[in-house]
């Protein structure tokens, strides 16, 4: 690279997630931290709590190398950027569920306001040599408000949510502007092959450009501007993984979970308690299973995880009563009195905890609707005994399903199928389960975490030497 000095990198994103000691955090997190470890840097974005009129400056807390920086935002503004523009016009869109979409205008008008903010309380915090590294769908337009700035250090954008194709893209007012925001980053980077397919198109419907250029396939042209689309799939810390997983077969949670099964198997599901995972059709599912397949009754035990999340948002109070009532439909219509076939949590775990569950479960029911990775389908993977591993039931609509190619693969919205692929499941050889988990245990290892962040930050290290941004006589070199 020619370079002697790394960068620092300066990560953005909706909230910052300090990690908490003790406990170990998801792949974002993850991911992100161990490029601040080694590089240094700052992760800049909203702390969590809104004030009334103007934010403050950024609130500076230094960890070693390590600066977090949040802001607070304007209660308002924010309900409308979060709640409104964000989680109800842009996270529909992007899992293709229009009935979930909605879209008012002043709410787009406050999510670009915050961008503005984000913009001006990030810029007295930069520096010439900086690489900046922004972070889904609520931060679309950062890359352009920092340009307008006078910005011209290398800044790159990951979608961790599907890229929708240009037909759905059409729904949003003002779809056109959000492409044109997008070009001003350097690099983009997708979760698949097909959100990057989906951008490109997008962008040459818009007659934005998009064409390749030269050989190498990550570099196109758009508004005149060089950038680098590619796709960098997400992956999980394989070994962090298995370690707890294994070490927490001694806990007490895990060993009361394994006494009350009894011997039964155990499907399992761990999401956030969001409509694009497929909740209520997946408990369809496994009641179409104990209708279909008399044998699994009194046997099989499906445990669900899922926290609330997003509560000021109407459609997700709805899905919370919609599983309350399958859950009581269900079990009413199936229990025994030694056996209940569902037991769903409306609560989260910690991480340990969590991957001895996953540990325990014979089968992981990973059935989204549209995800952009699904990181439970990789940690189930990782959280099996390799000698005697489960089984995971994978939606071939998740990004993973790109990649775990050897899961029981299944349409969530074919219900029968999904019974079906449930009893694959329930009935498969060890010999089976030990090929298809050794296959997918090579995949995750070969793209984990660090191999991630790794070709990210490369890849936006490289930009800044094939456009030059981020001269050092930007608009503030001589700070
Ligand atoms: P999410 O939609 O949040 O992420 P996911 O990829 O499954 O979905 O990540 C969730 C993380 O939270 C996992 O690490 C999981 O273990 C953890 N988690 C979930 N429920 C939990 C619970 N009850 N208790 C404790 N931990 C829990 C978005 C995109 C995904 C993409 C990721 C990362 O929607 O498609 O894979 O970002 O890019």
């Amino acid at each position: 690279m020619g370079k002697s000095v790394l960068s620092r990198i300066v990560v953005v994103s909706n909230r910052v997630a300090e990690p908490k000691a003790g406990k170990s955090a998801g792949g974002l997190t993850v991911g992100v931290m161990g490029a601040l470890k080694q590089q240094g840097g700052i992760w800049f974005g909203w702390g969590g709590t809104t004030c009334t009129g103007e934010a403050k400056d950024a609130e500076l807390k230094r960890r070693g190398k390590i600066t977090f920086a949040t802001i607070e935002l304007n209660e308002t503004d924010f309900d409308a950027y979060y709640n409104g523009f964000s989680n109800g016009s842009l996270w529909p869109l992007a899992h293709y569920l229009l009935g979930f979409f909605s879209y008012d205008r002043s709410q787009y008008e406050a999510w670009r306001r915050v961008n503005t903010t984000f913009a001006r309380k990030l810029l007295p915090l930069l520096e010439p040599d900086d690489l900046i590294w922004v972070h889904d769908y609520h931060l679309f337009p950062l890359a352009e408000e920092l340009r307008r700035a006078g910005v011209t250090n290398p800044i790159g954008f990951f979608l961790h949510v599907p890229f929708p194709g240009i037909a759905v893209l059409q729904a949003l007012p003002p779809w056109r502007q959000i492409l044109q925001s997008l070009c001003m980053y350097d690099v983009i980077g997708f979760q698949t092959e097909q959100d990057r397919e989906d951008f490109l198109e997008c962008l040459r419907f818009a007659g934005l450009g998009g064409d390749r250029r030269g050989n190498d396939s990550g570099r196109i042209e758009a508004i005149q501007r060089r950038l680098t689309v590619d796709v960098f799939p997400i992956g999980i810390d394989v070994d962090e993984c298995a370690q707890q997983a294994q070490e927490s077969a001694r806990l007490a949670s895990v060993q009361r979970l394994e006494r009350a099964l009894m011997g039964r198997p155990l499907i399992m599901g761990v999401d956030r308690l969001d409509y694009s995972k497929g909740l209520p059709d997946r408990f369809r599912a496994f009641d179409q299973l104990l209708s279909d397949y008399p044998s699994s009754r009194g046997q099989l035990v499906y445990m669900q995880i899922a926290p609330p999340t997003r509560a000021g948002v109407r459609a997700y109070q709805d899905i919370r009563e919609e599983l309350e009532q399958l859950t009581g439909n269900i079990n009413g219509r199936f229990a025994e009195p030694e056996w209940v076939p569902i037991r769903y949590l409306n609560r989260g775990f910690a991480r340990p905890t969590l991957m001895g569950f996953l540990r325990l479960a014979r089968i992981g029911f990973v059935t989204p609707l549209r995800d952009g990775m699904n990181l439970v389908a990789k940690e189930y993977v990782a959280a099996q005994d390799p000698a005697d591993p489960g089984v995971l039931v994978l939606s071939q609509l998740a990004g993973a399903a790109r990649e775990l190619t050897s899961a029981v693969m299944v349409n969530p919205y074919d219900g029968r199928g999904v019974a079906e692929g449930l009893q694959t499941a329930a009935s498969m050889a060890r010999e089976e389960r030990v090929e298809r988990h050794t296959d997918m245990l090579a995949v995750l290892r070969k793209n984990d975490i660090n191999v991630w962040r790794q070709r990210f930050v490369e890849a936006l290290e490289n930009s800044r030497q094939a456009t030059g941004a981020g001269a050092r006589e930007s608009a503030y070199g001589d700070r």
